[in-house]
Formats: C-alpha cells, structure tokens, sequence
C-alpha cells in the first residue's frame, strides 16, 4: 500500500507538470500511467504554447530548453482562396507564442520529474478510483507484474485523457456532458523538410481546410482536412502534398520542400466539456475534462491553465488555509476552458469546409475572412484569444 497526499492519474503532461509544481511545493504525489515512457513521449501533438504556459513551466523549473530552443512567433499568417493576410499577435497585443512540441515539453518534465525521485508507475491496468466521495479515497489498480496495488490519498487528481476512467467515476447524475463532433479530421504528417514558411498559415479554399506548422528548421508539421471515413493508410505522401500544396497561399506553392513522411495519423475534431470538474476528492484537469479541436492551438495550454488553478488550491490547503480554493477550482477554470471552446469552435468553423455548407454558408465564409484582414478590432480579438486569455 502506498500513501501520499495526492494520487495523479495519467502521466501525459497535465498529469507530470502538477507533480512538478506540488512536489517544489513539498506535496506529496504519484502518477499511475497505463504506457510506458517511450509510449507517451512518441505522441506527435501540439506545437504552440501561449506566453502564460511557457511562464508557468519556467516557475516550475522546466523552462530552459522552451526558451532556448522554442521559437518565438509574433504573428500568423490567414489564408483564403490562396491569398494570404498576417495578424501580427505584437501589434495587436504586445504577446507572441512559442513554438515547442509537446514531446519535448513531456520530455523536459519527465527530466525534472526523475531528477527529484518523482513515484511514477507505469503499466499500471484496470484503475478504479475508490468512493471519491470519501475522505482518503482508494485507488486500486494492477502493476506491470499483474500485482493488485493500492492507494491511500487525501485527493486524485485525473489527468488521464479523454479515454481515461477518472471521468467515468462520477455518477451520471452528478455530472453534465457538452459535446459538438465535427464531420471532418486532421490528416497530419511530420517531415524532415524545412518549413514552407516562418511562420504558421492557417489555410481554407473550397476543398478544405490546410495547416502548415513546425517543430525546427528542418522538421515540418502539416495538416489537411480529411473525410472521417478515410484511415491514414489511404494517402500516399504524394497525394498529401498535391492536396496542401493546393491549399497553400499563391506564394508559397513554389518553395514548399516535400519529402517522405516520418509519420501519418488521422485526428478526428471535437469539442467536449464536463461540468464539474470535482467530485467530492476527485479532480479532472485537461483532456479528462475537456476536448476542443486543434484549430486555435488550446488543448495543451488550456490543459496547464487548469494545472494552474488546481496547483494553487492544493498549495493552499497544505499551507493550512482551507479548503475555498479547491470548491472554486471548478467555477474558475471552467469559465477560461469555455471562451477556449468557443474560440476553437468558432476558428474550426471559420476555416474548415463543412459537407452540409451552401453557397450561402460560402459567401458568410469569405465575408467573415475579409473582415478578420480588414478591421484592427477583429484582428484585436483573434490574437487576444490565440496567444491565450490571462489566467
Ligand atoms: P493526454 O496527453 O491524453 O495524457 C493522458 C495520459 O493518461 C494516460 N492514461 C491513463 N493512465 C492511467 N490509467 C488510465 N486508465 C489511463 N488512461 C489514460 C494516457 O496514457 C496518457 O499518458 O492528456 P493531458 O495530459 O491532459 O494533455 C492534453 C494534451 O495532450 C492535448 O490537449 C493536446 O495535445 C491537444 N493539441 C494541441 N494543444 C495545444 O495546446 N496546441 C496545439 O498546437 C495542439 N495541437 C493537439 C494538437 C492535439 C492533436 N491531436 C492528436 C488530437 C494537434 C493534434 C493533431
Ligand atoms: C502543430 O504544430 O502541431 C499545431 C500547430 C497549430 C495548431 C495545431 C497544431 O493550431
């Protein structure tokens, strides 16, 4: 039996910068992570981090490889119908992104994590968390060995994805599920070829949806709009590259460098949010409690927003000063994780093509898109929502 003040489901990165910050604290944690570490850290996702979570990963001390090695990213550049228009994120702003893959923030912080002598098991099955609703609630769970383990905490904490079983311990009657599935993916391939571009282009023409990002100068990161009912196996690289360079501004169709794929997934888009995110001594932080498409960047960074607000609480409470914070956790980072829901939502739907549109749905489109290049206020608003709301 092991016993510790906070028990943290899923070693992903919402679950590893909380141990991070709790333990600088001199909180006591483990995390249970059902893969092993090469599993997680072979996950291609996000790329862009907002000003706020590159600070907070600084507090923490996972900071030096993001500032030097990230690159810094003061505007992106809209695409429609292959002409393209910049939003500088400084001017409108005075706030610029860092672009850093999420392997390598999960690398750094399983670096810091080891170098304290963080508990983290991984191949752990079959975890069931215990009564939440009781004070030092139970988690059972089999090791790697196939041995029954327990835990005795004063809180869990889930932070074990969408897929996880954290959200399934909560009662269906104490919980409320909002959901909008898009009927389309993200076809998205890693190449080692320079970028087309500095900076991000977001990109729609009729036939969809295109995203042209990076991980360094000679690693690119693409993504096409995709039917749903396609698996990656049914694109060659070429056909890959025929699509995007169809969708790329006029340009940048000549410089863009292709080469074989080092990697090919299909992501579906969703948005998805549980209220609450406590029961009783249960929390849920990131993908567990929220999903939003990729469009405007979030999942990551709304993932440690929430890593944020909980972190304070418990620090609190270890400090002796009750238990407010940890009852306010839920109000307060639901309402940040809502205006990242509706900004995704509203970015996927601006610049995704949809099976069910019009040539009315059409024209709104390219009206909403000339009025995002013309008008300093719609620009104002995009770059406040894209490099990310204050905490
Ligand atoms: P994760 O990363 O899913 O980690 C959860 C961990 O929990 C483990 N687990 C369990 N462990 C124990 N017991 C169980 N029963 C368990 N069930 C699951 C899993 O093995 C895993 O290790 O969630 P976390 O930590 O909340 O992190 C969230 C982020 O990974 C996610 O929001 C982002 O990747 C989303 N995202 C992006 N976010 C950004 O901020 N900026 C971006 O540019 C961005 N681009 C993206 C993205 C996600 C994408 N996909 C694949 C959906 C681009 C894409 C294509
Ligand atoms: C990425 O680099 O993987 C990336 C960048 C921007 C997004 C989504 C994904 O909006």
């Amino acid at each position: 039996m092991i016993k510790v003040n906070v028990t943290i489901i899923g070693g992903g990165p919402s679950g590893l910068l909380l141990s991070q910050i709790l333990m600088n604290a001199g909180i006591e944690t483990v995390i249970i992570e059902k893969h092993t570490k090469q599993h997680v850290l072979s996950r291609i996702r996000a790329g862009v981090l907002e000003q706020g979570t590159v600070s907070l990963l600084d507090k923490a001390g996972v900071g030096k490889r993001v500032y030097e090695e990230g690159f810094r990213h003061e505007g992106t550049l809209i695409s429609s119908e292959n002409k393209s228009f910049r939003i500088s994120f400084r001017d409108t702003v005075r706030k610029n992104v860092t672009i850093f893959g999420q392997t390598e923030v999960t690398r750094d912080l399983y670096d810091a994590q080891e170098n304290i002598d963080a508990k983290i098991i991984h191949g752990v099955s079959d975890v069931q968390i215990i009564d939440p609703l009781k004070n030092n609630p139970e988690v059972v769970f089999y090791d790697k060995n196939g041995l029954k383990k327990k835990i005795i905490s004063d809180f869990v904490v889930g932070c074990d994805g969408f897929h996880g079983v954290s959200r399934q311990s909560i009662p269906a009657n104490k919980k409320k599920e909002f959901e909008r599935i898009y009927p389309f993916g993200w076809l998205g391939i890693l190449s080692e070829t320079p970028p087309v571009s500095e900076e991000l282009i977001y990109a729609n023409t009729r036939d969809g949806f295109a995203l042209c990002s990076m991980r360094n100068e000679s690693l690119s990161r693409y993504y096409i709009q995709c039917s749903l009912k396609t698996k990656a196996e049914d694109y060659s690289d070429n056909y890959f590259w025929q699509e995007l360079r169809a969708r790329l501004p006029e340009q940048f169709k000549g410089s863009l460098v292709t080469g074989p794929s080092i990697e090919k997934s299909i992501a579906p888009l969703r948005s998805f949010v549980i209220e609450p995110l406590k029961y009783g001594q249960l929390f849920l932080v990131g993908d567990a409690a929220h999903i939003v498409p990729p469009t405007g960047a979030k999942g990551l960074n709304l993932a440690f927003s929430d890593v944020f607000y909980l972190s304070n609480a418990f620090k609190l409470f270890y400090a002796g000063k009750g238990e407010v914070e940890l009852e306010n956790y839920s109000g307060k980072a639901l309402s940040r994780i809502w205006k990242a829901v509706r900004f995704s939502w509203w970015m996927t739907t601006l610049m995704h093509e949809f099976p069910s549109a019009d040539p009315f749905d059409r024209k709104i489109k390219l009206s909403e898109i000339d009025y995002l290049e013309n008008s300093k206020y719609a620009q104002k608003v995009f770059s406040e929502n894209y490099v990310g709301l204050p905490f």
